[in-house]
């Protein structure tokens, strides 16, 4: 039998933009979403569909692409049904203008949403305070920015991140708002946590329990913060509360290629380990102090009853409908 969806034509560039976020050239919970939104509104503008319900189909393949990419970070398929949710109309014409209104409606949406976290975060640091921060986040930045802006003088510890360095990030950020940066190697986060106020960490997917997924290494840090006394703050827009998780799926933790940690001759050198790569982990409720999204901050334990607000329990992947031929 053939696979009608096999004939149906996905933009060049929506390809180019998932094998971007598939290589982290894109990366980023919140960046990854506005990418994938963009990449819906290039497919509606590229696409020569001659009926809306093929225009509609194509639609719908560019969003399986997209979303095959990279399994943790939930804001992706939450941005790909966000823009598929507005979009309507009885033609190719009026189809293409309402992913192109849907998509930018969405985009202003995550940018007001991270200034409006961003303000609420800041509350949480005072002049002088010394945070520790693992990958990059911006939503973290947001938050730190937003002090900066406040006339807040911040100090901080940045984790390197191995395996990809995202710490490298976020060292230039930080530095480029004036603020005074440490980097050290993730394995001394734990000698310098006495001196820090803050640990700050973003979020790839946030479960219905509270639980926080985010860069290999977060539990660890979260683990270790609260043995000292520190509190560990999630910055997370609501783009990243996972809907799934509320009718009791798990979060898929995406498993990396062993070359990001050893090249195959050293691997050669040292016996052929197996090798296991994973890019996220998850950090228990009761290791977090706060959440802190656009909507305010809230304990790990009562972010249920936000996600039931904003996403009811509607898990719909539309661009997963079977396709057949129209
Ligand atoms: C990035 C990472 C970030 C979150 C939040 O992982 O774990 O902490 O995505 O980022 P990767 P943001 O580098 O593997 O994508 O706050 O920018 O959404």
């Amino acid at each position: 039998m053939s696979d009608p969806a096999a004939d149906i034509e996905v933009a060049d560039s929506v390809h180019r933009v998932a094998e971007d976020i598939d290589s982290m050239e894109i990366r980023g919970a919140a960046t990854i979403a506005a990418a994938a939104a963009e990449a819906l509104g290039v497919q509606a503008a590229e696409s020569d569909a001659e009926s809306p319900a093929a225009f509609r189909a194509e639609l719908r393949a560019a969003a399986r692409v997209l979303a095959d990419t990279r399994p943790t970070a939930v804001s992706l398929p939450n941005a790909l049904r966000y823009v598929f949710r507005d979009v309507d109309g009885q033609t190719v014409g009026e189809l293409r203008e309402s992913v192109h209104g849907s998509v930018a409606e969405f985009c202003d949406r995550l940018d007001t949403a991270q200034n409006d976290l961003g303000r609420i975060g800041a509350n949480r640091l005072r002049d002088g305070d010394t945070i520790m921060t693992h990958c990059h986040s911006t939503d973290v930045l947001a938050c730190v920015e937003a002090a900066v802006e406040q006339g807040k003088s911040l100090s901080a510890y940045v984790k390197e991140t191995r395996p990809r360095n995202q710490g490298h990030i976020t060292a230039e950020a930080l530095a480029e708002m004036g603020v005074d940066v440490t980097l050290v190697v993730d394995s001394a986060a734990r000698r310098y946590l006495n001196d820090v106020d803050h640990v700050l960490v973003g979020a790839d997917s946030i479960a219905a329990d509270g639980s926080v997924v985010n860069k290999i290494g977060t539990s660890g840090l979260a683990v270790n913060a609260r043995d000292r006394g520190t509190p560990i703050v999630c910055a997370a827009q609501t783009i990243k509360l996972h809907p799934g998780t509320l009718t009791g799926h798990t979060v898929d933790i995406e498993m990396r290629e062993e070359a990001e940690i050893v090249d195959a001759e050293t691997a050669a050198e040292i016996g052929e380990p197996r090798v296991l790569n994973p890019a996220f982990d998850v950090t228990p409720p009761r290791y977090v102090d706060a959440i802190v999204t656009e909507r305010g901050q809230f304990p790990p334990e009562s972010i249920v009853t936000l996600m039931r607000d904003l996403f009811g329990e509607s898990t719909t992947e539309p661009w997963a409908e079977q396709e057949s031929h129209e």
